[in-house]
């Protein structure tokens, strides 16, 4: 249970950092599994996901192991999204009931040359009515500042979305939000940090000698409806908590690209890629 100082934090900031959801040992299994999933792709093919914009904030080559919706990877990993521990905390912070899969991305920042995320928000990735989505990142190992940790701007999400830049991976401008200026969140191998879709965030690169490994969970109120019909994935509209209480035919996904929304809906794409919300989007998306 999140004390009425957390709830009251994550409303004021748009962020919480919630320390040992995850014992070290469970952190430690995770990551092996996490290491050992990006071992198998990599023998598959090139899981490398830096956005284009990161080569504007570091000149160095750097790189970012990625897998989209771990959960048909690993039964482990699958099992953690729907842990009562996160999503009891995530229920609480968005205020209903119910908890619903958007996507999950898994990274690794490898040691020295792991790639930063300019300074952004989610939300033009994949609006929704009601705002109510939230990622969750579950940090593997410790991530403090010199792994690359997630650094974010406290209030910003109450100013509602802000203009991105499209070019090289939907971002700020630079100039304006220098990611040294965002408040860093150091975290320990087993922490959460809990960020609304309108926080800006970003990360730096990962200089120290060890890997970085995260799991960020994005998830919904099933009741908050995308705004557009974007970024859509397998898997996504899986309940974490809950009930969906729409009853939309189990996926959301399968029910989008088969209704129409009820007013002025826009024509179903699958994949989401082709809208200008998309445009410009790097590997890893948001
Ligand atoms: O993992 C990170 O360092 C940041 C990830 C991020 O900002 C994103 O995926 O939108």
């Amino acid at each position: 249970m999140l004390t009425q100082a957390q709830i009251d934090h994550y409303r004021e900031h748009g962020y919480l950092l919630i320390e040992g959801v995850f014992s070290p040992a469970e952190a430690a299994r995770f990551r092996h599994e996490a290491h050992a999933l990006i071992e198998r792709l990599q023998r598959e093919h090139a899981v490398d996901a830096t956005w284009d914009s990161a080569r504007a904030v570091t000149m160095a080559k750097t790189s970012l192991l990625h897998c989209h919706n771990v959960q048909f990877h690993s039964a482990l990993l699958c099992r953690l999204m729907t842990d009562e521990r996160l999503t009891d905390a995530v229920a609480q912070l968005i205020g209903t009931p119910n908890v619903q899969l958007h996507h999950n991305k898994l990274f690794i920042k490898p040691p020295e040359t792991g790639s930063p995320f300019p300074m952004h928000q989610d939300q033009p990735f994949f609006p929704h009515d009601n705002d109510t989505m939230i990622a969750a990142v579950v940090h593997f190992d410790d991530a403090p500042l010199e792994k690359g940790c997630i650094r974010v701007v406290p209030g910003s999400h109450r100013r509602g979305p802000i203009p991105h830049v499209a070019d090289g991976g939907w971002h700020l401008p630079f100039d304006q939000y220098p990611l040294e200026s965002a408040v860093a969140c150091p975290a320990s191998a087993g922490d959460v940090l809990l960020f609304s879709y309108l926080t800006v965030h970003g990360s730096g690169v990962n200089t120290s000698d060890e890997a970085r490994t995260t799991l960020l969970v994005q998830m919904r109120d099933p009741e908050d409806r995308p705004t557009t019909n974007v970024h859509l994935s397998r898997g996504q509209g899986m309940m974490l908590r809950g009930i969906d209480p729409t009853a939309s035919a189990g996926s959301s996904v399968e029910w989008q690209l088969s209704t129409p929304r009820a007013a002025g809906g826009a024509a179903p794409a699958m994949g989401g890629m082709g809208g200008p919300m998309m445009m410009g989007m790097g590997a890893a998306g948001s």
